[in-house]
């Protein structure tokens, strides 16, 4: 393979395979466009990596455009609504009523998984455990280089795609003073438990209550994803199995509560509700796409479908660059990610102060009110469906 020397050339290299940066190499493959993917952890690694699981029909069609859609076809799980409660008072937001469409209950795991199998049966270029990645030249004629079983080797390119999540090397390899930056964190966290039990209700249940927010998501029939809010400075040593189905449990109305079924957790870990911005999305020839530009609190399950949007934002102004010669999507590419970004960043706040009790009482009754607005409200249900399901920014 043409990766074994030392150094190569291709027109886009993509830093990151994560889900943005397997859909966007994906996507350029399937219009011509040849490109080499450099991931910092091994393919177990990533694919083991719990994380989203609710996607916006957009990007569920985005996938099948991809060809990567098939296994999603036969096991995804599709969801016309979901629960929105408030101590012992529920809501079901009729989503599909409100805003015309469905949601897709497929895993990230699920969808990176899929992703690899497809680039490398289809002769894909990933370099996995690549170490030590930095770019050079971004501005004139890129180059990236790294360290790959202990050799330093390179890659010159037209374009370099900077998918390498929050805490990669793209975004901080752009001058301090060329960005802007928005952040807003919260001393809290989502503790996420995954276990082989089947799931408490066919749909989501997002639950506040006086101890803190809860949500029943899940990922099959079998398969569910539970999460608490807890402060930031807990640590899952904390958090027995025990303890968490019990806490899991006092959160919940009661009637999901007596139908709940623990099991083994397969899997712990802790969260930040965190919002990130960073403008714009683009420095010279280097393009930051998904959470290496922006990141969301999980609350509106938007960071997996808005890294999916960017994707297809940069496919599509990298494939007509190359056909037609014209670089109007490149220049427009970060305006019009951001738009997305911010309408995805407003709401992912808002449903997280709606749903999280902040520990005052003023808090409390504003978050009450608003509850009462969406029962009693047809404009604000449909508001927040249209938001939930990805049509908030249309
Ligand atoms: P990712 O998935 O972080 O992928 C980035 C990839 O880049 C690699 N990388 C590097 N590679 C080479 N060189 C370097 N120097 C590199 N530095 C990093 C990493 O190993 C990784 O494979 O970003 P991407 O592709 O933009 O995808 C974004 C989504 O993963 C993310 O928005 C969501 O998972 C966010 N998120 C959630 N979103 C939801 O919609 N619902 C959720 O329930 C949900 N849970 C979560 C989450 C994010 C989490 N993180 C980031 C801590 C739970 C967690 C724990
Ligand atoms: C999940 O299934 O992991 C999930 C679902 C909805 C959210 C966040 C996470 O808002």
């Amino acid at each position: 393979m043409a990766l074994k020397q030392l150094s190569v050339r291709t027109q886009v290299a993509i830093i990151g395979g994560g889900p943005a940066g397997l859909l966007l190499s994906q996507l350029l493959h399937l219009s011509g466009v040849d490109n080499i993917i450099l991931e910092r952890r091994s393919r177990a690694h990533v694919e083991g990596r719990i994380r989203a699981g609710v996607l916006e029909s957009r990007t569920a069609e985005l996938l099948y455009r991809a060809q990567a859609g098939a296994r999603m076809q036969h096991d995804a799980l599709l969801h016309d609504g979901f629960n929105l409660c408030f101590g012992r008072d529920c809501l079901r937001v009729d989503v599909k009523t409100l805003a015309g469409t469905s949601l897709v209950v497929y895993g990230q795991t699920e969808i990176t998984r899929d992703l690899y199998e497809l680039r490398l049966a289809e002769g894909g270029q990933i370099v996995f455990e690549s170490e030590d990645v930095a770019l050079h030249d971004i501005t004139d004629k890129p180059r990236v280089t790294y360290r790959l079983d202990g050799a330093q080797r390179e890659i010159s390119c037209d374009f370099v795609a900077g998918c390498d999540g929050f805490h990669g090397i793209s975004r901080a390899s752009i001058p301090a003073a060329a960005l802007k930056t928005y952040e807003r964190s919260l001393p809290y966290g989502w503790l996420g438990v995954l276990s082989e039990t089947p799931p408490v209700d066919d749909e989501l249940i997002y639950s506040r209550s006086a101890r803190g927010f809860a949500l029943c998501s899940m990922r099959s029939r079998s398969l569910s994803r539970y999460y608490v809010q807890c402060p930031l400075s807990d640590s899952i040593a904390d958090w027995t199995d025990a303890r968490f189905w019990d806490e899991l449990r006092q959160r919940l109305p009661d009637s999901a509560a007596s139908r709940l079924i623990s099991g083994p957790s397969l899997e712990k870990s802790i969260a930040p509700l965190r919002s990130f911005v960073c403008e714009p999305m683009r420095f010279g020839r280097l393009f930051l796409a998904g959470d290496a530009a922006h990141i969301v609190p999980p609350t509106g399950a938007k960071g997996l479908n808005l890294a999916a949007a960017d994707a297809g934002e940069l496919a599509e102004a990298l494939v007509v660059y190359y056909r037609e010669h014209d670089d109007s999507g490149l220049e427009n590419y970060s305006t019009r990610s951001l738009r997305g970004a911010w309408a995805a960043v407003r709401f992912s706040w808002w449903m997280t102060m709606l749903t999280h009790p902040m520990g005052d009482e003023f808090s409390d009754q504003l978050q009450r009110a608003e509850f009462e607005m969406l029962r009693r409200s047809l404009a604000a249900a449909e508001l927040l469906a249209r938001n939930y399901c990805g049509m908030g920014n249309l």
